[in-house]
């Protein structure tokens, strides 16, 4: 078991210690709200030195070694098998990709772990922000109520949901990683090519409005909608017009554009999640853009989930859930 490399509260090795009884829901029940707000500020002053875009080899050297997983939505059996080969110091680290609620049977433990994760080890653990991670999308998919079952008392209920929120609008959008793949949730945002205007964007997301003072009101606009976007948009080898709309009601983007956005950016790939239409992994446009999702299975689209696993050889692995090699990506 990988060691605690630093001071952790007790509450916070308890998540991670005692994971394996999160499949038993009464297990959590004594959690109260004041404990979820202390887990909410330790998150937050560790983020508070993360930016919305992540250069990972500037957090730490960990990360030539990393493992990214896409989409877990409340799937925990999932989420403890994948990150096993992590608490098992075969990988050094992790990037997730977001939507760890919604949907499935355990949406609270799931975050609760995944944060842990992040609490625990700073230096190592990466959490995207997904379209998910919004509370007006969990009142329609299931984690809301999750929550209300969990939390009966009014005022408890109302302090947990605050508590989420600041813990979402602490997530970071974007993370890239040494071997020069940008991992984001969705995809790339319609009008703005250069990621580093999103740096105008700080964390906490609620904020943006604030420190916005040098920038054009046209550039505003790109701004807030980029972090909309990059959340919702999917790929398309079909449709050649930029401004057409996905099945999500956001956009497509297609190769010219994906072509576009890694030259500006200097990097050679997108790994994204977000659709499970596109089942467990799917390459597109040349292997200029990975798709993975590691929740399995779900709604009968998904049979079987998968990771991503760079090394610091620079090899590209995609890995089933139980870090099985399942298939080498780039040829070095
Ligand atoms: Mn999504």
């Amino acid at each position: 078991m990988r060691s605690f490399e630093r001071k952790v509260p007790k509450l916070i090795k308890e998540i991670i210690l005692n994971r394996e009884g999160y499949q038993n829901l009464p297990q959590i029940a004594p959690l109260w709200s004041a404990q979820l707000e202390e887990i909410q500020h330790l998150f937050e002053k560790i983020q508070a030195h993360i930016p919305n875009i992540v250069y990972l080899e500037q957090i730490s050297k960990h990360f030539s070694d990393v493992l990214i997983i896409g989409d877990i939505h409340g799937d925990i059996m999932s989420l403890l098998k994948i990150i096993e080969p992590f608490l098992q110091e075969q990988v050094e680290s992790l990037v997730f990709l977001g939507d760890y609620v919604d949907r499935g049977r355990y949406n609270f433990q799931c975050l609760l772990l995944i944060i842990a994760l992040s609490i625990a080890w700073p230096d190592r653990v990466i959490i995207l922000r997904g379209n998910h991670e919004d509370i007006d999308i969990n009142q329609l998919f299931g984690f809301y109520q999750e929550l209300e079952a969990f939390f009966p008392i009014t005022h408890e209920f109302s302090k947990v949901i605050a508590s989420i929120n600041e813990i979402y609008n602490n997530m970071s959008l974007i993370a890239i990683t040494p071997n020069h793949s940008i991992c984001m949730h969705a995809g790339i945002p319609k009008n703005i090519t250069n990621l580093h205007l999103l740096n105008y964007f700080p964390k906490p997301h609620y904020n943006f409005s604030q420190n916005f003072s040098n920038l054009s009101k046209t550039d505003k606009d790109k701004v807030w909608e980029a972090f909309v976007q990059l959340r919702w948009n999917d790929p398309t080898e079909v449709y050649k017009f930029p401004t057409a709309r996905s099945y999500h009601g956001y956009f497509y983007y297609n190769r010219s554009e994906i072509i576009r956005f890694l030259k500006e950016n200097r990097q050679q790939r997108i790994i994204k999640s977000h659709e499970s239409l596109r089942g467990g992994f799917e390459s597109l446009f040349d292997s200029m853009l990975l798709h993975i999702f590691s929740t399995e299975p779900y709604d009968y689209k998904i049979e079987k989930a998968f990771v991503i696993h760079e090394s610091p050889s620079s090899q590209i692995t995609l890995r089933d859930l139980n870090f099985n090699q399942v298939k080498i990506l780039n040829s070095q």
